[in-house]
């Protein structure tokens, strides 16, 4: 089946976020598709276990309607989707592979170490273990961080996953002991396409969703 644009199914202030921002960053054509994640349902009723048994978001619909999930695999695919920015260099460029060891880093060692963090039933011992590996990882991540972006001057894919769990990290831990990953957050806020994202999953609570 065809459609006329991808849709992304999101959660506000998940990792979802990387994506819709991508998108924006990109001006690639999509619906942004809220999810419950509790309940299973989409905003529309429709049940999200049926469309991602995983029963996660990220999710994209291409507009070939396949279905893609993996936060960092649909991060890939609209890096190649575009030539707008340095996202994601194209083959035969070595920086591409950089960018993807970033981006793996992120989604393996930081987002899933913090899920802990996030579960009510985890107990107070896994959940400061948890709080452990993170502000390890932060420490890496602040020490490698070249400036003003990750991989330097230009903008990456890791950033907009960067962006997003140390959103996560500056309400559950602070960032105080990373002062150049502080100053990254409060740049990246800035952008145009993330202050949108911001509003229309409901972050921006002063302003108008537009
Ligand atoms: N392996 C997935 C995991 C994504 C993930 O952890 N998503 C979270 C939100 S940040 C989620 O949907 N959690 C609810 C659930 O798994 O039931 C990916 O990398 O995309």
């Amino acid at each position: 089946m065809r459609y006329d644009a991808m849709k992304l199914y999101y959660a506000p202030g998940a990792c979802s976020q990387a994506p819709h921002i991508i998108l924006h960053e990109t001006g690639l054509s999509h619906d942004a598709i809220r999810v419950d994640l509790k309940a299973k349902r989409t905003e529309d009723g429709a049940d999200f276990a049926a469309i991602n048994p995983k029963g996660s978001v990220p999710v994209l619909e291409l507009d070939n309607g396949e279905v893609l999930t993996e936060n960092a695999v649909i991060l890939q695919y609209l890096g190649d989707r575009t030539n707008l920015g340095e996202w994601l260099p194209p083959l035969g460029d070595f920086r591409r592979y950089r960018v993807l060891e970033w981006l793996n880093y992120i989604t393996t060692e930081l987002h899933k170490s913090f899920a802990p963090l996030f579960k009510p039933d985890a107990g107070d011992e896994v959940k400061a273990f948890a709080k452990k590996t993170v502000e390890q990882r932060f420490d890496y991540v602040e020490k490698q961080f070249a400036g003003p972006y990750v991989m330097g001057e230009e903008a990456t894919l890791p950033d907009v996953y960067l962006f997003v769990i140390l959103g996560w990290a500056e309400k559950m831990i602070g960032l105080e002991k990373w002062p150049r990953l502080a100053e990254f957050r409060a740049m990246f806020a800035e952008r145009p396409s993330v202050r949108h994202v911001l509003r229309f999953e409901g972050s921006l609570k002063e302003e108008t969703a537009s």
